[in-house]
């Protein structure tokens, strides 16, 4: 089997496996890296993140965020390789990318990924317990801003179901949190999804352009036209009201609209097999590298254009 360092991607990991391997690694390079608990899940799992630093002058953070959606199986995974490159391959890493702070969070929604894996492969949401029985929050529909308008919904038994207040879980809280304490600190948001091969940024919550929609359309199509570049995937570069869908109180907006974070991104990765949703295992390790492709080549756009 294919071995990068200490971690695999031949298979899924679980919740618990992921957690080892961070643990793994940055013992492994105490220098480099640390680990940073962000909080607790609704089932009282630890939301870790690991701390990349290479220097005590960093140009600013990048924050890269997986597993918002318990399905989205290649999410983890991709944010899982990206942290093998920055730590354990630091050797090959662009130098441009070492002046850069990097706070990755690979799950953040472990209770619906846990869950995904043991009973429904389908689930998206969180697993808070909700009004009418039903389970669970679409968290990419709960940050504070412009929450509760179009694409959401207001019926907790509904996959897109926004949650009672803003912020009203704990696991979208955390990323808000996260991302008010840098600011501008903060140069660069990712929130890797899947799947559908696009590069999403703001609005995502309604189709009028936002004042900087002309930069963030550059920086998409560099990512999009890097991976093609390099694999011959095609992917397309847009708001998701225009490609997609409109869907409000999304994490990319809170990032741009409340924390001023100049660039804020969501890829989809290409999905695979029956659902899109859990490609076959033979298949991740291509998927999760053409995503930090496309993620790699945004980072160095978004530097130039914003200096
Ligand atoms: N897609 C995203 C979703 O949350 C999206 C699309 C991106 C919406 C950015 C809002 C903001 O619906 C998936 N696959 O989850
Ligand atoms: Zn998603």
């Amino acid at each position: 089997k294919h071995q990068f360092g200490e971690v695999s991607f031949d298979r899924y990991l679980r919740y618990d496996e992921i957690n080892a391997y961070l643990h793994r690694v940055v013992e492994k390079f105490p220098y480099l890296a640390r680990i940073e608990t962000m909080g607790k899940s609704y089932e009282g799992r630890n939301i870790n993140a690991v701390h990349v630093s290479y220097s005590i002058s960093a140009l600013s953070v990048i924050v890269i965020i997986g597993g918002v959606h318990a399905r989205e199986w290649a999410s983890p995974a991709c944010a899982l390789y990206i942290i093998h490159h920055l730590i354990e391959e630091s050797s090959e890493v662009d130098g441009f990318l070492m002046r850069f702070d990097w706070i990755i969070l690979p799950l953040t929604n472990p209770d619906g990924y846990e869950y995904a894996h043991t009973k429904q492969p389908m689930w998206r949401m969180s697993r808070s317990r909700q009004n009418g029985g039903c389970y669970g929050v679409d968290l990419n529909r709960n940050f504070n801003f412009k929450w509760g308008r179009s694409g959401s919904s207001h019926h907790p038994c509904e996959n897109t179901y926004r949650g009672e207040t803003p912020f009203s879980e704990n696991e979208s809280k955390i990323i808000g949190t996260l991302l008010m304490s840098l600011k501008e600190n903060c140069s660069f948001f990712v929130d890797i999804h899947s799947f559908g091969s696009f590069i999403l940024f703001p609005w995502a919550y309604t189709n009028k352009h936002i004042s900087r929609y002309k930069l963030l359309k550059q920086i998409g199509v560099t990512g999009a036209s890097a991976i093609f570049h390099a694999t011959g995937a095609q992917f397309e570069a847009g708001i998701p009201p225009d490609v997609l869908y409109a869907a409000s109180g999304g994490s990319i907006d809170y990032a741009m609209g409340k924390a001023k974070i100049p660039c804020a991104i969501t890829i989809e990765l290409r999905g695979a097999g029956p659902t899109g949703f859990h490609p076959p295992p033979g298949e991740i390790e291509d998927i999760i590298h053409e995503g930090w492709i496309g993620i790699k080549a945004m980072i160095a756009k978004n530097h130039l254009v914003l200096n």
